[in-house]
């Protein structure tokens, strides 16, 4: 089911501060920065790598508001990872086969993502703690 990590979601107070960060330390180049107001964020996507199942990303937030998801997690936990995604051919095909599998579900249907992608959650109490998302990227791995 799953094709890759997608990205790793990371909670920022100042994405500027935090895009200097990763440029300078790693060496990464933006590839997208967009609001979703959907989701509460403004996001920033840096490309870790290219791999044959397509690309991995670091995803920057910051919250639009203290009543968003982000925002409401950074209040309770502070800066730091938010949730991990990975890759799926078949977004609406995944979350309907996990929901079989027990799996709570945040979204059952997907929702638009950052560069044009399908996502859909899973809820973090049956996953360990853990925010998980799948992401149908806009256009399949080559
Ligand atoms: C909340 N909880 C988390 C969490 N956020 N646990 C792990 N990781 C997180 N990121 C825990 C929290 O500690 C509470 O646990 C419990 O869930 C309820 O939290 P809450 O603060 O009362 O918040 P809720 O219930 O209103 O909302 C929590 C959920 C919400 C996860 C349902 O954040 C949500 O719908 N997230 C999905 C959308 C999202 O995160 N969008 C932003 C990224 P205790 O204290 O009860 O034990 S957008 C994105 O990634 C895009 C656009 C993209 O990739 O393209
Ligand atoms: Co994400």
């Amino acid at each position: 089911m799953l094709t890759r990590i997608d990205h790793v979601g990371i909670a920022c107070d100042d994405l500027d501060a935090a895009i200097a960060r990763y440029e300078s330390t790693f060496g990464l180049t933006v590839v997208a920065r967009e609001v979703n107001d959907e989701q509460g964020v403004e996001e920033v996507m840096l490309r870790v790598a290219e791999g044959p199942m397509g690309a991995s990303h670091v995803q920057l937030l910051r919250p639009l508001s203290p009543e968003t998801p982000v925002g409401k997690y950074v209040a309770k936990r502070g800066e730091g990872i938010h949730h991990v995604a990975y890759g799926v051919d078949d977004v609406t095909g995944a979350l309907a086969e996990l929901e079989g599998r027990g799996i709570r579900l945040i979204d059952r249907t997907p929702r638009h993502g950052a560069m044009g992608s399908s996502i859909g959650f899973l809820h973090p109490k049956d996953m360990g703690g853990v925010l998980t998302e799948l992401v149908q990227a806009a256009t399949p791995a080559p």
